[in-house]
């Protein structure tokens, strides 16, 4: 149900990408939420390539997601988790230490991780024949492993960061996806098995299926006009 396509709520992702960023667009965050609250929304999708006159209007650094809900507009995949959470009174207690923890870990995710992870992913996806990047790569690797093993430490025998699955495990899960594919968790079974329970999740399926279901190749640069 929640694709649907008079909805209130829009949320901005691309028409094609390449294939090794395909299901990793971080529009899966907000779709996942959407999924898990019920909470139906359209879908704008647009080029990756040549993006919307006007586009940093909208996002200030030229990407996605953009979410609208009604005559609100918001960036960042952070924000727009806080601001569905909010509104629907889902995956975000309302008050207390509860709360405190849910925003500590969802942060932790978008912070304390993300960053990390992507400075790895820079050097071996984009940079891997660079010397400055042959240099840097021990040490990128190790950051990113003491992260994984303060993760470890805290996550524990806990199923989720937070109490109840939250919208902090939808943006750890989400970042930590990338770390499995990275190869990066082969020595941390917990991160790697919670990894799993997140994406098990039917919520998470669906958003996922949907992700790749908006993926034309006919949108995939010089195919845009054959
Ligand atoms: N911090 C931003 C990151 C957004 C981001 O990295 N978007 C990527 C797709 S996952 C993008 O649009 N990249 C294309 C570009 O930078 O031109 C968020 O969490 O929303």
């Amino acid at each position: 149900m929640p694709i649907t396509a008079d909805a209130d709520i829009e949320i901005t992702g691309y028409n094609w990408v390449p294939p090794f960023a395909e299901g990793f667009v971080r529009d899966l965050r907000a779709r996942w939420f959407c999924e898990e609250a019920g909470l139906p929304y359209r879908e704008r999708l647009i080029s990756a390539v040549k993006k919307p006159p006007g586009w940093r209007s909208e996002q200030p650094f030229g990407q996605v997601p953009v979410l609208r809900d009604g005559n609100i507009h918001l960036f960042e995949s952070g924000a727009i988790l806080i601001h569905l959470a909010e509104k629907n009174g889902k995956l975000l207690p309302a008050g207390g230490q509860a709360r405190a923890d849910v925003l500590s870990w969802l942060l932790a995710a978008y912070n304390s991780v993300e960053p990390v992870q992507n400075e790895l992913a820079n050097i071996e996806m984009f940079n891997a024949d660079e010397d400055w990047a042959k240099l840097r790569r021990p040490v990128a690797l190790d950051n990113l492993d003491r992260r994984h093993r303060s993760l470890d430490h805290a996550l524990k025998d806990r199923e989720w960061f937070a109490g109840e699955f939250s919208i902090a495990d939808i943006a750890m899960v989400s970042v930590l996806r990338s770390s499995v594919a990275m190869g990066t968790l082969t020595e941390h079974p917990t991160l790697a098995a919670y990894v799993d329970r997140g994406t098990e999740r039917p919520a998470f399926q669906q958003a996922l299926a949907d992700q790749l279901a908006g993926f034309d190749p006919s949108h995939a640069p010089g195919m845009e006009h054959a």
